[in-house]
């Protein structure tokens, strides 16, 4: 770019303008993930009455896996793995959620997506939950703990969920000294704090947007982690009532709304060609609250919480519906638009961003460079066959995905709800989930050497995960 610019100077012709970049050099990224946003709560998944145009646009204008997975059904594990590209066995996290109080963080020694992007000269925004780590007395009040020491130049966000009664909304500031250095707080114990509440979605846009236009001149890595639609609900006064989903419909209407707005600014900063923008959410819908009315904290929570069609259960659980989620990689000009039945998972996200932006992929991690999947024609990189492990609670693999087949060797969910199956290591469940979305027919006694082959690559990456950091 330089020597032409020399060159178009001294034939006194423009040939590029300076600042224009080429699609391909050094795209922007931007991550957007919803937290417990359901499967079936997509006007492009069939919903009939939730409406999410931009985010219907979206698909229908770049690639979107109708098979797209996340590596946990818990917050704090699917970020993880989102921005690491590792299960989150290797984590130690020591769970699949981060409490307020937990003295465990992600630690200085993974290397996140915006940590490789910044030393590839991006600016990088974090806008949203985070929930990998919280400064507190267990940990000695440790800066590790939160997104600056991660990768990002700037963050405001949650510390935790939204619904944690010590849950804090947090800036990074240069001055700021709450409750560390180089924060502020900008409110605490947010489910006493409605206003609050509300806000978030609007500032965490309003951020966005401006990082985006600030930085149109250079490559930069925005990370947007909505706290909705989690439980509780909270939408702005603009959107209340405004849908015949009821609340849940128009807190998904206002994310379709913040989405749009940061499409424009992309837009009116005249980079969408070079802007690759990802959406998915961390885990399926919080069911465990879908019978419970009247709840202390989440009101009529049944009525607010929305569903995984056509998969079973959702949040917490490995049946589909805990797992299976949105994918769309929108980027207008490089991925045609395509509906990609081909699985993949959020932890190709990150090797396939680094390969994107010509960085190196670390090699330690678990995901696929999957550049191929979104355009053929552009990218001719041969795919790794997709396999996929399932995790619960503490982290390990409980089922596995090869193919169509999937193996259940433990049954769990929050709501207990197992329709009469049972699962074990030693007996386990065998659907064929492309011909059965509902996982109902098991298919273990008729295919033993299907059975043989996954539990053995189960077996032998929980020991790999146990043993190898
Ligand atoms: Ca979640």
């Amino acid at each position: 770019m330089k020597f032409r610019h020399i060159l178009s100077l001294a034939f006194g012709i423009l040939i590029v303008p300076l600042s224009a970049r080429e699609a391909m050099d050094r795209p922007n990224v931007v991550i957007i993930y919803l937290d417990d946003s359901g499967y079936g709560d997509f006007a492009h998944h069939g919903n009939p009455v939730i409406e999410t145009p931009t985010i219907t646009k979206m698909a229908m204008g770049g690639a979107d896996f109708t098979q797209f997975y996340v590596a946990s059904p818990a917050c704090s594990a699917s970020r993880y793995s989102l921005l690491t590209g590792r299960y989150p066995g290797r984590s130690k996290l020591g769970g699949w959620v981060v409490g307020p109080d937990s003295k465990n963080h992600l630690r200085s020694s993974e290397t996140t997506i915006a940590e490789a992007l910044k030393n590839r000269g991006y600016a990088t925004g974090m806008f949203g939950k985070w929930h990998l780590g919280s400064p507190n007395t267990h940990n000695n009040m440790s800066a590790d703990t939160l997104p600056l020491a991660h990768g990002f130049d700037q963050w405001i966000g949650t510390n935790v969920s939204h619904d944690y009664d010590n849950s804090q909304l947090l800036q990074s500031d240069p001055q700021g000294d709450a409750p560390i250095k180089e924060y502020k707080r900008l409110a605490m114990n947010l489910p006493s704090d409605r206003d609050a509440s509300i806000s978030l979605t609007t500032r965490y846009t309003q951020e966005a947007t401006k990082f985006i236009e600030a930085n149109k001149e250079q490559p930069f890595f925005a990370y947007l982690a909505y706290n909705q639609p989690h439980l509780g609900l909270y939408a702005s006064e603009k959107f209340t009532g405004t849908s015949r989903r009821g609340l849940l419909g128009d807190v998904m209407a206002e994310i379709d709304d913040a989405i749009a707005q940061v499409l424009a600014s992309i837009e009116k900063s005249g980079i969408t060609r070079n802007t690759l923008v990802i959406f998915s959410s961390d885990n399926g819908p919080w069911i465990l609250y879908h019978n419970v009315a009247k709840n202390p904290k989440y009101g009529e929570a049944r009525l607010n919480v929305g569903y995984a069609q056509p998969f079973r259960d959702g949040k917490g659980s490995n049946w589909e519906g805990g797992h299976r989620v949105p994918g769309i990689f929108y980027w207008p000009g490089v991925i045609e638009p395509r509906h990609q039945l081909e699985p993949a998972s959020t932890l190709d996200v990150l090797p396939t961003v680094l390969q994107l932006c010509g960085v190196d992929v670390p090699k330690n991690i678990d995901g696929r460079d999957i550049r191929q999947l979104l355009s053929a024609t552009r990218f001719t990189q041969a795919v790794a066959p997709f396999s996929f492990a399932y995790s619960g609670d503490n982290n390990l693999p409980n089922a596995y995905r090869e193919g169509p087949w999937k193996l259940h060797v433990k049954l769990i969910s929050q709501t207990g709800d197992f329709d009469g199956f049972s699962a074990s290591l030693e007996k386990p469940l065998l659907f064929q989930i492309e011909h059965d979305l509902g996982e109902r027919i098991d298919r273990a006694a008729e295919h033993p050497e299907i059975v043989e082959r996954l539990r053995t690559k189960l077996t032998n990456l929980t020991e790999s995960l146990k043993t190898t950091p």
